[in-house]
């Protein structure tokens, strides 16, 4: 397995420390949503899709089962790129049609969670004799770099509305690498979440079972084991809620008194009781917002999938400055 362009593994610890130190002498503290993700982050955001309340993946994956064979009969495409693929679970309907269309060659999942990604192409080059599963470990908000030897035309797809998980500058710098990595021909899929009812958004990420909590925890548990620090679990309690003027859930670790982190290489961090980490936002969009967010990337909606009720979407775009296609 490779590292994606411009990340070498020896920069990790590094990065860590610096985007730690950053985060937490903020006045609000906070932490990149991409440390949940060791073996166990990644296992349990998992176990977060197959709860009842959190609706998005079964949403997302209903879609991909109507729309995944009309979108690969009418692109073929010889390669399926997938930001942050994760167990690649739902990407399976994609794959079946591309290998059904004729056209498939190549999938190359990217995703940082290095051992979960080495464990889910092992599954697919066993289930997918007939495509190259070439997993690249790295970071997507690095400029991606598609290698000259990609067969074309190629999907990129970003589903599961992982775009939600970065702020407005975050996703437009994202998504105008991702513009600039684009070919002639090829397409980028996009999952989003929509705007609904608040309520039906805050279930999704305060579960019954209290999973979200553990997967929140788990960011604390992750600079434990990387960095040494001494965070105390059972002194932060998880709070997610729906912040309506900019439209996204705010996940937090509020502190539950005043205490103190030592933090090997970054230093003393103090916490007020009551004080938060704000560990993710999720922003929820609307066909106007994600139209204008792809818009500023130099992208253009091909095609827009939603459900009846409007609870998620599927988005077919190309680069502006493209010949016009409708699959
Ligand atoms: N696409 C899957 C997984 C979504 S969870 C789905 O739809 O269910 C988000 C995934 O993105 C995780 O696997 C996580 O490891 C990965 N990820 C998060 N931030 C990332 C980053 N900056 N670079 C690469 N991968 C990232
Ligand atoms: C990966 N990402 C899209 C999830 C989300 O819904 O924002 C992460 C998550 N956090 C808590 N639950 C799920």
């Amino acid at each position: 397995m490779t590292s994606i362009a411009g990340r070498p593994d020896t920069n990790l610890h590094a990065e860590l420390l610096r985007d730690v130190a950053f985060g937490l002498s903020r006045p609000q503290k906070e932490l990149p949503p991409k440390y949940f993700y060791d073996r166990r982050g990644s296992e349990l955001f998992d176990e977060i899709t197959r709860l009842p309340e959190y609706y998005l993946t079964r949403t997302e994956r209903a879609l991909l089962d109507c729309w995944s064979s009309p979108l690969m009969a009418a692109v073929r495409p010889a390669s399926l790129v997938e930001l942050g693929a994760g167990s690649a679970d739902k990407t399976r309907l994609l794959l079946d049609a591309m290998v059904y269309a004729g056209s498939g060659e190549v999938y190359v999942p990217i995703d940082v969670s290095a051992e979960f990604l080495e464990d889910s192409a092992s599954r697919l080059r066993e289930e997918y004799p007939t495509l190259g599963i070439e997993p690249l470990v790295g970071d997507i908000t690095h400029p991606l770099d598609l290698g000259a030897d990609l067969p074309g035309p190629a999907i990129i797809a970003f589903l599961g509305s992982t775009i939600g998980n970065f702020d407005a500058a975050s996703a437009a710098g994202l998504l105008r690498n991702i513009a600039q990595a684009m070919r002639t021909g090829d397409r980028f899929l996009l999952g989003a979440d929509l705007r609904k009812d608040p309520k039906v958004i805050e279930r999704a990420y305060n579960d019954a079972q209290g999973v979200t909590a553990e997967f929140n925890l788990n960011v604390l548990r992750v600079l434990n084991r990387e960095l040494g620090a001494d965070f105390d679990l059972s002194s932060f309690e998880h709070r997610a809620f729906y912040e309506g003027t900019s439209h996204r859930i705010e996940m937090h670790l509020v502190s539950t008194d005043d205490q103190i982190a030592h933090i090997p290489g970054v230093g003393d961090v103090t916490f007020a009781g009551g004080e938060s980490i704000r560990t993710e936002i999720s922003c929820k969009y609307d066909r106007e917002s994600i139209a204008g967010m792809l818009g500023t990337a130099g992208l253009a909606i091909d095609r827009w999938i939603s459900d009846a009720p409007g609870t998620y979407a599927l988005v077919l775009a190309s680069r502006v400055d493209a010949e016009p296609a409708r699959p």
